[in-house]
């Protein structure tokens, strides 16, 4: 090969929230090499596995890149052209409102939006041109507590406290594995260096799980702790430190003395019947975090998917107040990135419960509804009932409650589109499938990860490949459906919200930055940022930046809101745990991302990970031999796996990882033959948080041969 033929370029991956920018060899227009970037401020040369798997999806002979007709009555499918797949859609979405108004249409919004420009720029648009009440996404099923209690204490959904992991000197984790997942509303690529720098200064890392993770297996400290427990632990430590007087709260903050009572009847001795921790633990810890130099409680999944994800994420925004870690260096901190799109208003501030699903009742959020009512909104008859659906980016079949229930309702609609790079098990049910072009083929700035980045930092990443003539950017096709439905209702908006429509969807995503960097205070500029591939740095966070970055409208900070209070009721009334009872857990795997990459040569080999892994106390005691094909069966569902015995669980915790159960799809062959089944269809969608976001922790199981 010629050399003349090879070049570098910096791209940007787009599989977590790491946000990481590998610097990509490519040799004759295809990429032949994927490393860290040194230059890089905030990913500083590191990359993971799936990393180097982006040039995998970039040349995958799997992807869709043209739009692909189902044929219904022989479950096939051929390619079409993008002007008659684009009409397909409008037409039938056009007729559905036309028809049976603008709530029989449903969407839902999978995770690779938020990592994608264009669909923050025209998907959002397009969702809000449609103004359908049946807009659901996959927060439900993750960070909603958390943007809920950012909304309800902030007074803005995205203002979220982001730990300050460089400079803490101790940092206690609830519910999370970023050594598998490289971190989570905590955009922090390179977690492992940085906690060995966080090791080697002196600082120390507690972590609560109910399996010792990767992430257990290197931090100072490990806590087995009962699924869906965390709650009266974390209030068991607010509790202790009003007990101790060593709770307080800035003169910015009302609610102090609610809280005090709202804990009170929140012991260590009941955390721990509650959760199997020891009281005199709980204690300590919560002293240990009152009194470093800068120490911050982070929770994450495993907390913000209980029944009680939003007294959790109250609890530890609350710990790193009353202990005066929020806003302070090594503490969490709220960011101030070059696009603010919590300050300018750009995403709203958040609601909730202003309306409610139409089925069951259940809140909506910043106006989405909980994933959770999804499949009963499209199966149960009567005036708004789903009869249309648009998936963007996702695969709710795998990664939502009840799985198994939604696969056959979306079978069971008028029609169904999707916007999505792979047949998988949700978009084989779609009657068009578009297909946009894939992370090397458009540009990227991060406008929801560098607002939660664990530094100020900013990236503009150009395209590094051109995209085929034929081939259309998630933004054009955004645009293109928005426009083509609207001009087909019988009841268009008027002409000024047409062309209101018209103009925003008009301007690609790459001049809305522009503009919007233009308007920002850091001085960064879309220019400056083409002169600095690597990125610009701006250092890192900065404290003391309350009440002034509070959004509420008297810039106050509400410590005690009434919905969490009143969920300390039901919390309360929580009988003991009984005895013998199998509680299933979920995790993630360093070379897996959700319900994607089982189809890569590089991330499948070796030995499977799917297993339902038990402590080896618990198939011993119920006759099963380790490998041994199982039953696991819960209220909802049932699946048979292999068992895998390792004392990393805690005994009576079993756990099975999602995004697996592949063998009903019928597009990606290779991952069709990935062994596994879906957690989801165990997963329970009664099961909710009060904010609506599943509980899919800690459901109850049984196990037998
Ligand atoms: N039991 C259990 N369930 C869970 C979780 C858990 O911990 N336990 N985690 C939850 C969490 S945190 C999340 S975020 C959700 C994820 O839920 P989803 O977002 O529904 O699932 P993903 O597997 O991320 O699906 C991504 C989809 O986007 C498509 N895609 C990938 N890249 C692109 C692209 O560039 N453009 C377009 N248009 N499509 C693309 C893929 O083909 C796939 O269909 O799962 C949740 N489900
Ligand atoms: N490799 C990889 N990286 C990813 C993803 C991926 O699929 N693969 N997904 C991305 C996405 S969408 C997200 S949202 C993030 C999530 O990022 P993390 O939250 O760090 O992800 P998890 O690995 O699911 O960690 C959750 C942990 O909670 C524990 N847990 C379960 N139940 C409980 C409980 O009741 N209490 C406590 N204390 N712990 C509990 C689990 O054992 C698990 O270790 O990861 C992102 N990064
Ligand atoms: S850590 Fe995340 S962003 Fe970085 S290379 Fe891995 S998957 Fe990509
Ligand atoms: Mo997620």
């Amino acid at each position: 090969m010629s050399a003349e033929k090879t070049t570098q370029k910096i791209g940007v991956c787009n599989l977590c929230e790491a946000i990481c920018g590998p610097v990509l060899t490519i040799e004759d227009g295809a990429v032949t090499g994927v490393k860290g970037n040194p230059d890089d401020p905030l990913s500083r040369g590191h990359i993971c596995p799936k990393g180097v798997a982006i040039a995998d999806i970039h040349a995958d002979p799997d992807r869709l890149r043209r739009p692909v007709r189902r044929n219904r009555a022989t479950d096939t499918r051929s390619e079409i052209d993008w002007p008659e797949a684009i009409d397909l859609v409008a037409s039938n979405l056009a007729a559905t409102i036309n028809e049976h108004g603008r709530d029989a249409i449903g969407i839902y919004l999978g995770n690779p939006n938020v990592h994608s420009l264009g669909s923050m720029t025209h998907g959002i648009g397009l969702v809000k041109a449609l103004r359908t009440k049946n807009t659901f996404s996959a927060t439900s099923v993750d960070q909603l507590p958390h943007q809920l209690l950012a909304h309800l204490m902030f007074g803005h959904q995205l203002l979220l406290p982001i730990p300050d992991i460089d400079r803490t000197s101790y940092f206690l984790v609830f519910g999370a594995n970023p050594m598998a997942s490289n971190g989570s509303l905590m955009t922090v690529p390179d977690f492992p260096t940085r906690l060995r720098e966080l090791k080697r200064r002196g600082g120390h890392m507690v972590v609560f799980d109910p399996r010792r993770t990767e992430t257990a297996k290197v931090a100072n400290e490990h806590h087995f702790i009962r699924p869906g427990t965390d709650a009266w632990v974390l209030l068991a430590m607010l509790n202790i430190l009003f007990a101790d007087g060593l709770a307080a709260a800035p003169s910015y903050a009302d609610g102090l003395a609610d809280v005090e009572s709202a804990v009170a009847h929140f012991t260590p001795a009941l955390a721990e019947q509650m959760s199997g921790v020891p009281a005199a633990e709980i204690e300590r810890i919560a002293l240990e975090l009152a009194t470093a130099e800068g120490g911050v409680a982070y929770g994450r999944i495993g907390v913000s998917t209980h029944e009680f994800g939003s007294v959790c994420q109250w609890a530890v925004n609350l710990l790193n107040i009353v202990t005066g870690n929020l806003d302070s260096v090594g503490g969490a901190m709220f960011t101030s990135p070059a696009i603010d799109v919590v300050g300018t208003g750009l995403i709203g501030r958040g609601h909730h419960n202003a309306r409610q699903s139409r089925v069951r009742g259940l809140p909506e959020t910043a106006g989405e509804l909980p994933v959770s009512a999804l499949r009963e909104e499209i199966s149960t008859p009567g005036p708004g009932q789903i009869r249309t659906m648009l998936t963007l980016s996702g695969n709710p079949v795998l990664s939502t409650p009840d799985g198994a229930r939604l696969d056959e309702a979306l079978e069971g609609l008028d029609f169904m589109a999707a916007v999505d790079i792979y047949l998988n098990e949700t978009t084989r049910h779609a009657d068009v499938i578009l297909p946009p072009t894939g992370a090397l083929e458009r540009d990227h700035y991060d406008l929801i990860f560098q607002t939660f980045g664990v530094r100020n930092t900013a990236r503009f990443t150009p395209a590094v490949f051109e995209k085929d003539a034929g081939a259309r950017h998630d933004w054009q096709i955004y645009r293109d459906v928005a426009l083509a439905t609207i001009g087909k209702l019988h009841q268009k908006p008027s002409l000024r919200t047409q062309l209101r429509i018209r103009a925003r969807m008009s301007l690609s995503p790459t001049r809305l930055i522009g503009l919007l960097l233009a308007r920002g205070r850091t001085g960064v500029t879309l220019r400056k940022l083409r002169a600095n591939p690597s990125g610009i740095d701006m250092g890192a966070l900065r404290p003391d930046l309350l009440p002034g970055r509070l959004q509420t409208r008297d810039h106050r900070m509400v410590l005690a809101p009434a919905l969490v209070l009143a969920d300390l009721e039901r919390l309360a009334k929580v009988d003991l745990p009984a005895d013998g009872e199998l509680l299933l857990i979920g995790r993630r795997h360093k070379q897996d991302n959700n319900s994607r990459m089982h189809n890569t040569e590089r991330l499948t080999r070796g030995k499977a990970g799917h297993q339902l892994f038990m402590h080896p106390s618990d198939p011993a005691t119920r006759s099963l031999e380790d490998g041994a094909v199982v039953t696991v069966t819960s209220r909802v569902g049932k699946v048979r796996v292999e068992v895998a015995a390792t004392d990393d669980m805690m005994p009576g915790v079993v756990s099975l990882p999602h995004g697996y159960g592949h063998a009903r799809n019928t597009g990606m062959t290779k991952a069709a033959g990935v062994p596994g089944v879906s957690i989801n269809d165990l997963t329970d969608p009664e099961r909710l948080d009060v904010s609506g976001n599943a509980a899919l922790t800690g459901v109850p199981v049984t196990v037998s041969g």
